[in-house]
């Protein structure tokens, strides 16, 4: 009986070290920003206010306040904030067409380099590198790497993106806190 009470213990045990293990993935999720391909100026519509802005970028070289705005720029998904995603955004908003190449939606999750939703050593080495300007970021990875959220890829982004991947933190600077 003493041994099947211990056994009972062991699996209790783990069963609550792999719900534990799936809590912390569960929080590693939760630190995303859900972009609408179009709506360069992030106020969830897609209308000719982001043409104007988006013009105002591309043809006047009035900068953009937010990584994200890239994403949401980028409508023909060439990873580049161009003419002819101007072309395409006023087309849009005209309803010459109905859709973009980049797609509907873009959910950057922060700490998220190469794509698994996770935050681990991985995707450090990769901001490590862009850093070092060994690699370049795309769009969606540069949103992704701003963890601190100012605007820039720096040293301090690949040491909270190294603390998140060790559970040394359970948020980034950039992630809301509740
Ligand atoms: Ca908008
Ligand atoms: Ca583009
Ligand atoms: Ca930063």
């Amino acid at each position: 009986m003493k041994n099947k009470i211990a056994l009972l213990t062991v699996v209790l045990g783990i069963v609550i070290v792999v719900l534990g293990g799936s809590m912390v993935v569960n929080a590693a999720h939760q630190c995303n920003e859900t972009v609408i391909i179009g709506d360069v100026n992030l106020d969830g519509l897609i209308d000719a206010l982001d043409v104007t802005i988006l013009g105002r970028y591309v043809n006047h070289g009035q900068p953009f306040t937010s990584l994200l705005q890239f994403v949401a720029a980028d409508v023909d998904y060439d990873n580049s904030v161009t003419i002819q995603d101007y072309n395409m955004l006023k087309d849009y908003v005209l309803r010459n067409i109905s859709s973009f190449p980049a797609g509907q939606f873009y959910t950057v999750y922060y700490g998220d380099l190469d794509g698994d939703q996770l935050v681990t050593s991985n995707d450090k080495q990769i901001v490590t590198n862009a850093v070092l300007n060994i690699v370049n970021l795309t769009l969606r990875q540069l949103a992704a790497a701003d963890v601190d959220g100012d605007q820039i890829i720096t040293a301090l982004d690949v040491s909270y993106i190294n603390s998140h991947s060790k559970d040394k933190i359970d948020h980034f600077p950039v992630c809301p806190q509740n």
